[in-house]
């Protein structure tokens, strides 16, 4: 504890996949302060497989030439029960990204069996508050496989990642309405990230003004739910890479909110379903979320229309279907 700078105890961090694309932007966003705090210094924990190392050892090196302040260590390890080792806060990134030969279901089988492993380690050492937000593709199913391979840490811990998916429907709000994301509030996401996933507008507001007032009803239903939904592999295209700093920039929003508060916003979050919505107990679903305290509120009374059932009901079902192509990688 540095008790003359108003500095807070050191953190543990543990990012897999770390010597990857996304890896890259999220350790230095994370480093500045931009995720825990300009006053909380962290030692970071980064998870690679044996044949990411070296290049590991290399993202290792320019992050101590960064000189940060608030890093007051790194652990490079190829072992999750290194790095898992008493963390505060994990991003489960690493995994194989899809590529163009592959469908779903080939990337949940070739990405499954790694965190198992994975929730094995959490369960064995990581702190018992530790907060887990898993990136890594489908990363709904795979939160759902780590969590059921760490039944010694309560579920709601495990989330997966749809901000990127809520940034990008602000983002195309804010670029229709012409004006900065700032005026952007309440659009979240439900279900997957997958292409079913429903961008919901009916409590957003752009600039004060209900959004459903601001942009027509067939824009919200066509074009922005499209573009939103598809927007992934439209980055490929233009890429020809997945996202990277945009994945990282919304892990750093999702963890951000979740370890200090989202201040009465409404953020995406997926996370074990407790029933909400008449979603089955347990998958990993995206839901309008409030962050007060380190806890996630999902946010439970919003009305339903039938097209908001419908596009519910849609990710419902594709989840379940993933959830079965996974049973024998759930345990218990
Ligand atoms: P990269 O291939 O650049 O990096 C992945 C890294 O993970 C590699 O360095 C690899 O060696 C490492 N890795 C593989 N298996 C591992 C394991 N068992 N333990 C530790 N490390 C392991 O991919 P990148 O572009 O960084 O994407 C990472 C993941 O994020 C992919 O699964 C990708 O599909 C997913 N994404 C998720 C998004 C989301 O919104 N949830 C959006 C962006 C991205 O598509």
């Amino acid at each position: 504890m540095c008790e003359n700078d108003g500095m807070k105890e050191t953190i543990r961090v543990a990012v897999t996949g770390a010597a990857g694309n996304i890896g890259y932007a999220l350790l230095w966003r994370i480093a500045s302060g931009d995720c825990f705090g300009s006053n909380q210094p962290v030692t970071l924990q980064l998870l690679e497989i044996p044949s990411g190392m070296q290049r590991l050892d290399g993202v290792i090196m320019e992050l101590k030439d960064s000189a940060f302040p608030l890093i007051h260590g790194i652990v490079g390890t190829d072992d999750p029960s290194i790095a898992f080792k008493d963390a505060d806060a994990i991003f489960l990134v690493g995994s194989r990204p899809r590529t163009k030969d592959m469908d779903r279901a080939d990337l949940v089988a070739a990405n499954g069996p790694i965190f198992v492993g994975q929730g094995q380690a959490i369960d064995a050492v990581a702190s018992q508050n530790v907060k887990v937000i898993t990136v890594g593709n489908p990363c709904n199913t795979n939160a759902l496989i780590a969590c059921a391979n760490a039944p010694s840490i309560p579920s709601k811990q495990f989330t997966a990642m749809t901000r990127l998916d809520q940034n990008r429907a602000v983002g195309q709000m804010a670029e229709r309405a012409g004006v900065s994301a700032s005026k952007i509030q309440d659009v979240f996401i439900w279900g997957n990230h997958a292409n079913t996933m429903y961008p919901d507008p009916r409590f957003a507001s752009v600039d004060g003004k209900e959004a459903t007032h601001v942009f027509s009803e067939d824009w919200l239903q066509g074009d922005f739910l499209g573009t939103v939904a598809t927007r992934g592999k439209a980055i490929i295209e233009a890429r020809g890479a997945s996202s990277a700093a945009s994945a990282a920039s919304a892990a750093v929003d999702h963890m951000r909110d979740w370890w200090q508060g989202s201040n009465g916003r409404i953020v995406s979050m997926a996370l074990p379903s407790e029933g909400w919505y008449g979603v089955p107990e347990g998958l990993v679903f995206s839901f309008p979320c409030r962050c007060e305290n380190g806890e996630v509120i999902v946010v439970d009374n919003l009305d339903i229309d039938a097209f908001a059932q419908s596009k519910i009901d849609e990710n419902i079902t594709a989840l379940l279907e993933e959830r079965e192509a996974v049973s024998e990688l759930l345990g218990h």
